[in-house]
């Protein structure tokens, strides 16, 4: 039952560098209070629990007398671990510096081991090749059971975030950071595998699996550092209603604009277009006047319009497969392909320089591109000239139009092409989440799956912006990790240094040129401002904006319509966009592009990655603080029935004590008694837990014991 969500041949399509992902997960309130307990309610599942106990343990009198140690019971998280393996989760680490964690990791990664736990926290080195790892063999070996029981994976943070969300009844939030590279798309794709092959149902489950393949043909594209990179970020939140899945919500951000009309040496332009141009029907392909990839200029900047190990041909058909079973028409699919074939068309309309009135102005040369994305658009040829080698001024009285330079032209040419593209994204975005939006409320597991950090040969706002949301993520990853943690003064120093570290540093150039320093959480990136662009040409014009509404075509009207409708809601505001001039002081960044092989373990690269995401120093943290943290009377509650008791005794911090030391063997410092809460370190909140799973087994066998009696 669970093959056929396996099926997919999408994944792990291909390679370039080695790298290091961090996932973490939080809850949904996390987000706002750092300090929330990390234990979840008892649910319902206690009330089972407690029956079956009831009927074998009899408990009477008095709390303390009605215990019975179940120490007995083997601790699943001291399973046998083989040595040489390297530690399972390094907050054990006894000697604790960069030197043992990246040892522990190269140990591990030596034995195909690609993933380790710093307590709850997951760390994985992406092998550049594909373990058998992911079968339903392992969904099945990690469904249900506590982190420390199997060795580490992303299946077991993917369950772990099911049964809390099952058992406290919150939203969860798992989020993967790592730079460009790491691994951090695949993981989301085998997390979303993952719910699916356990929790699925019918139809829904299979649309939200093949909407992800879709959107990356979209939104992925060729960077030096990645075959498949994201250029968009995405947050997708999976809806559970009773055990399996009910919906999705997808929510995107910040699409690359850029790379629709250039592309830097060696990269490319969205997979789609490549796609398009190679898969197409040749029916099809005659109706909208397409040639080769090579022959666009959108499409050949970069030199090289084919990724070795990459069939466009095929993952066209593929596409077209995942458009049938998200129920797009016919129709919808012409009016896809008719945009991104005039977009095609559009790059290739140039133009030339002459002069009027001592002014220099542009004038089209490719007629013919004119009249196809024309005829494509179902718009007025002279209409789509006018607006891309004219401005207009408007006033109460006339329209009037100044020419424009060539380079305005360009621009002008260049933005038509990008808000096509752009909302043609959204479209299909909005699309998608109308087709598998849930219809009841219900609790979410969202995966957050952003851009990796960049620091290329050439830094422009792509990556100012890219690296904004990467320092982002990892500020709010410090806040919740290192917040949580105010135990002691040695945390509180740690904290210290951390932040003062990381502040974002603002690095005037010695020599007066355009470009500015930050000092990022990930090293020194140097970005290159060459020229702030006129506002007007990334905000799209309103004679560009009447032209499209006024498109014969349906969906274009639309995509324009819906689009001045929203802008008329937001104010103006301007916009920077990228020019393209090479760079004066790449060489100092070319050692940064690193070409690695797979299955390697490059010991400087995986370090510095250690230092800058900051593991070392959850590693620490997590080792010396007391993550988890859980009032009284939850503590108590959510253990009682470990001690065969009904009721929770009265929610004090002694009664917690106590029933802690019933429970494990506890070294002095394990926990802390505060006012309000029990402060206990993960090694020994992960014994309770594994404890609580094997006594819920042994209930639900004891249940099913009595079911035959009677
Ligand atoms: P990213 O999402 O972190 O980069 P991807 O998830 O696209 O990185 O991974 C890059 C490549 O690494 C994939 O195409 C696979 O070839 C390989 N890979 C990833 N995960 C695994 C795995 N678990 N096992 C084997 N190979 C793997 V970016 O989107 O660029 O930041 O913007
Ligand atoms: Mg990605």
């Amino acid at each position: 039952e669970t093959d056929d969500v396996w099926s997919s041949e999408r994944l792990l399509p291909h390679q370039t560098v080695q790298n290091l992902t961090k996932w973490s997960m939080y809850r949904d309130e996390d987000l706002i209070d750092p300090h929330a307990p990390v234990m979840p309610e008892d649910g319902e599942h206690d009330a089972d629990l407690e029956w079956a106990l009831d009927r074998e343990g009899e408990p009477k009198g008095n709390w303390y007398d009605k215990m019975y140690s179940i120490r007995s019971l083997p601790s699943m998280r001291y399973r046998e671990q083989n040595e040489e393996d390297g530690l399972e989760d390094m907050t054990q680490l006894e000697e604790l510096h960069e030197g043992s964690v990246l040892v522990n990791l190269k140990r591990r990664f030596d034995r195909d081991l690609i993933y380790t736990y710093i307590g709850s926290i997951l760390v994985s080195v992406n092998p550049y090749r594909m373990f058998n790892i992911y079968g339903t063999d392992m969904v099945l070996q990690y469904n249900g059971h506590a982190l420390g029981e199997n060795p580490p994976h992303l299946f077991a943070i993917a369950n772990v975030s099911y049964v809390r969300l099952r058992d406290a009844k919150q939203n969860q939030c798992i989020i993967i950071s790592g730079e460009s590279g790491s691994g951090k798309t695949e993981a989301t794709k085998l997390v979303l595998r993952y719910l699916a092959a356990i929790h699925h149902k019918g139809n829904i489950t299979h649309q939200i699996l093949e909407a992800a393949p879709l959107l990356e043909s979209f939104g992925n594209a060729k960077t030096v550092r990645n075959d498949n990179s994201s250029r968009f970020g995405k947050y997708v939140e999976i809806f559970l209603e009773e055990g399996v899945i009910s919906g999705a919500i997808t929510s995107q951000y910040l699409l690359e604009k850029s790379r629709i009309v250039f592309q830097a040496k060696d990269e490319r332009n969205y997979h789609i277009f490549y796609e398009m141009v190679a898969g197409l029907p040749s029916k099809q392909r005659e109706s909208f006047y397409l040639q080769e990839a090579e022959t666009y200029y959108y499409l050949n900047q970069g030199g090289n319009c084919d990724i070795p190990g990459k069939s466009d041909s095929d993952d066209f058909l593929r596409l077209l497969s995942a458009m049938e079973i998200l129920n797009f028409s016919a129709e919808d699919q012409d009016s896809i392909f008719r945009v991104l074939s005039s977009i095609l068309h559009l790059g290739n309309v140039f133009f030339e320089r002459y002069e009027a009135d001592s002014q220099e102005t542009a004038s089209v040369v490719s007629a013919r591109e004119i009249r196809v994305v024309a005829e494509l658009l179902q718009i007025s040829p002279e209409a789509l000239q006018r607006s891309i080698t004219f401005k207009v001024m408007e006033t109460m009285r006339e329209k009037i139009y100044t020419p424009l330079t060539v380079e305005s032209a360009v621009d002008a040419r260049d933005a038509v092409a990008k808000i096509l593209y752009s909302l043609l994204f959204n479209w299909l975005t909005d699309r998608i989440n109308n087709l598998v939006y849930p219809k009841n409320e219900a609790l979410s597991i969202s995966i957050l799956d952003i851009y990796g950090f960049e620091d290329l040969s050439f830094n422009s706002f792509e990556q100012l912006c890219i690296n904004y949301a990467n320092e982002y993520l990892q500020c709010f990853f410090n806040k919740i990790v290192f917040k949580e943690e105010q135990a002691t003064d040695h945390t509180f120093l740690q904290k210290c240094h951390y932040h003062h570290g990381n502040s974002a540093l603002y690095i005037k150039p010695k020599m007066p040129l355009p470009e500015f320093t930050i000092k990022h959480y990930a090293g020194r990136v140097t970005y290159q401002v060459y020229k702030f662009l006129d506002k007007n040409y990334d905000q799209v014009r309103q004679e560009v904006l009447e032209l499209f509404i006024n498109s014969k075509n349906k969906m274009v009207a639309n995509l324009f319509r819906n689009h001045a409708d929203s802008l008329s809601h937001l104010k103006k505001g301007s916009s920077v966009t990228r020019r393209h001039q090479p760079s004066t002081v790449a060489a100092k960044f070319q050692q940064s592009l690193l070409e690695l092989e797979p299955g390697i373990f490059d010991m400087e690269l995986v370090s510095t990655q250690l230092r800058y995401s900051g593991i070392l120093e959850t590693v620490r943290i997590r080792k010396e603080g007391y993550p988890v943290r859980i009032p009284f009377g939850v503590f108590l509650n959510r253990y009682k029935a470990l001690l065969g008791l009904k009721e929770p005794p009265p929610p004090d911090g002694e009664n917690c004590v106590f029933m802690l030391k019933k429970l494990c063997p506890i070294r002095a410092g394990s926990y802390q008694v505060g006012v309000t809460k029990i402060f206990i370190k993960e090694e020994v909140h992960q014994i309770l837990e594994s404890k609580r799973d094997r006594v819920q087994h042994v209930a639900a066998l004891t249940l099913q014991r009595y079911t035959r009696m009677f």
